[in-house]
C-alpha cells in the first residue's frame, strides 16, 4: 500500500490562504471544498490528500494521527493545548487579534464580571494571570450577541477589522494574543516519517518567505 499523506484543514480563509502555500509545495487539490460535498480532496498528487473539517477539530485530526499535518489558528491551537502536535512553523496567514471586547464603559452592578467566549482555555488563562476572578459562559458562535441581550459584560473573540464589533456597538477593549495559522505536524509521523514531512515543511517554510508582502 502506498504510504498517504494526510493534511488536515478548514474551509474559508485557512483553506484560500494556504492554496498558495501548498501549490509552492507541489500540491494543488482536484476539487474545490466551496463546491464540492466531500470531506477527502484528492490532489495532483496521488499519495497527497487534503480532509476538509471545522477549524476546531484540526488539532485533534492531527493529535491522533488521522492527518499527518495540518493548519490551525494559534487561538484553536491555544485552546487545544497542542498535545501530541509539533507546530514547526508560522504560516503568516489568517492574521487577527485575540482581544477582550465589550460595551464602552464599566459594566454596571456588582460581583464578577461575565465573559463570554467559545474560548474558555485561552481566557480562564488569561484572566487568573491578572488574579482576576471572572464568571465564564461558554458559547459556539455569535459572541458578538451576549453583551447586547445582557448574556455577558464582555466577550473574548478573534478580531481582525473590527467590524464585527463595530456593527454591535462593541470596542476591542484588551489585547491577549496576536493570532496566525500554524502548520501542526502529528508527533509520532514526525519520528516515522521524517525525511517526507522534514521536505514538506521546507517547502512550505520557502512559500512563506515568498508569500511575505514586499517592503
Ligand atoms: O466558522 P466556524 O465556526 O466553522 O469556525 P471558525 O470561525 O473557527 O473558522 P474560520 O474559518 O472562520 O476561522 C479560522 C481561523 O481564522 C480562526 O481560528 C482564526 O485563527 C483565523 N481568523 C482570522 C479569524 C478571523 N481572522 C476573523 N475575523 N477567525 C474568525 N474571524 C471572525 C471574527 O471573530 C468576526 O466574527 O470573523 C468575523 C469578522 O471579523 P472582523 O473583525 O473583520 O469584523
Ligand atoms: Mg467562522
Amino acid at each position: 500500500m502506498k504510504d498517504i499523506f494526510t493534511i488536515a484543514l478548514s474551509k474559508g480563509r485557512i483553506f484560500k490562504e494556504t492554496m498558495p502555500l501548498l501549490a509552492h509545495a507541489g500540491i494543488e487539490p482536484v476539487d474545490d471544498p466551496e463546491t464540492s460535498r466531500k470531506l477527502i480532496l484528492d490532489t495532483n498528487q496521488e499519495d497527497v490528500k487534503l480532509v476538509i473539517i471545522r477549524a476546531t477539530d484540526v488539532p485533534t485530526y492531527v493529535q491522533y494521527g488521522a492527518a499527518e499535518v495540518g493548519v490551525a489558528g494559534k487561538d484553536v491551537l491555544m485552546e487545544h493545548g497542542g498535545e501530541g502536535l509539533y507546530e514547526p512553523l508560522d504560516l503568516e496567514i489568517a492574521r487577527c487579534k485575540l482581544m477582550v471586547a465589550g460595551p464602552e464603559g464599566v459594566p454596571s452592578g456588582h460581583g464578577r464580571l461575565r465573559i463570554a467566549t467559545k474560548f474558555v482555555n485561552c481566557t480562564k488563562r488569561y484572566y487568573a494571570e491578572q488574579g482576576k476572578q471572572v464568571e465564564m459562559i461558554k458559547l459556539y458562535g455569535s459572541m458578538e450577541l451576549a453583551p447586547l441581550v445582557g448574556l455577558a459584560d464582555r466577550i473574548v473573540d478573534v478580531v481582525d477589522t473590527g467590524n464585527t464589533l463595530k456593527a454591535n456597538g462593541l470596542m476591542p477593549l484588551e489585547h491577549i494574543a496576536d493570532i496566525s495559522s500554524r502548520l501542526v505536524v502529528n508527533k509520532a509521523a514526525m519520528k516515522m516519517k521524517h525525511e517526507r514531512i522534514r521536505r514538506f515543511i521546507d517547502l512550505m517554510q520557502e512559500a512563506v518567505v515568498k508569500n511575505r508582502p514586499a517592503g
